[in-house]
């Protein structure tokens, strides 16, 4: 016996549905790997640290190019090179100022719990117990962000932290 929507179908018809879905299907499983690899073009180098570690880091940092405060938050100014960076809710730290065109190496990471961070476009997880390490090339004087991309609780909204940008003296 034939079902009715079968027998009202033409012969071949259908099996040529299912070859062309079946070859869709085929062709957006095999370009996955094409649009993972676009999307991960820029991706952020991460190494584990202790938040002892780090945070000695930090503070070395903040001590010996410290210039300022702003609000009881250190105004650091280091030269080229590595840059310390701690997020915690719900502030990054510390208030940063750096030389117009050179490059800089941020180190990144929470010190309590999942935060991310996106700077130029370049977006990186801060899972604790782990630095994420964001290549930073400065333009000219002016300013940039660094934004909290994870929600983490109620004042979330407030992470967004200005860099200051100087010209060379
Ligand atoms: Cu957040």
């Amino acid at each position: 016996m034939v079902s009715p929507v079968l027998g009202e179908t033409k012969p071949g018809c259908e099996r040529r549905l299912l070859v062309g879905v079946g070859a869709i299907l085929v062709v957006l499983f095999l370009a996955q790997p094409a649009w993972r690899g676009l999307s991960r073009a820029k991706a952020v180098q991460t190494y584990a640290i202790a938040a002892a570690a780090f945070d000695a880091k930090l503070e070395a940092q903040n001590a010996r190019y410290r210039v300022g405060d702003e609000d009881g938050v250190p105004v650091v100014r280091p030269p080229p090179g590595d840059v310390y960076v701690a997020a915690g809710r719900w502030r990054f730290l510390p208030v940063l100022e750096l030389q117009a065109w050179q490059a800089y190496r941020f180190h990144v990471a929470s010190e309590d719990i999942l935060h991310g961070v996106v700077i130029g476009g370049v977006e990186a997880l801060l899972v604790p117990g782990q630095a994420a390490i964001m290549p930073v090339k400065t333009g000219e004087a002016g300013k940039f962000s660094m934004v909290c991309s994870e929600y983490c609780g109620l004042e979330h909204n407030k992470m967004r932290h200005w860099v200051t940008v100087i010209a060379a003296p």
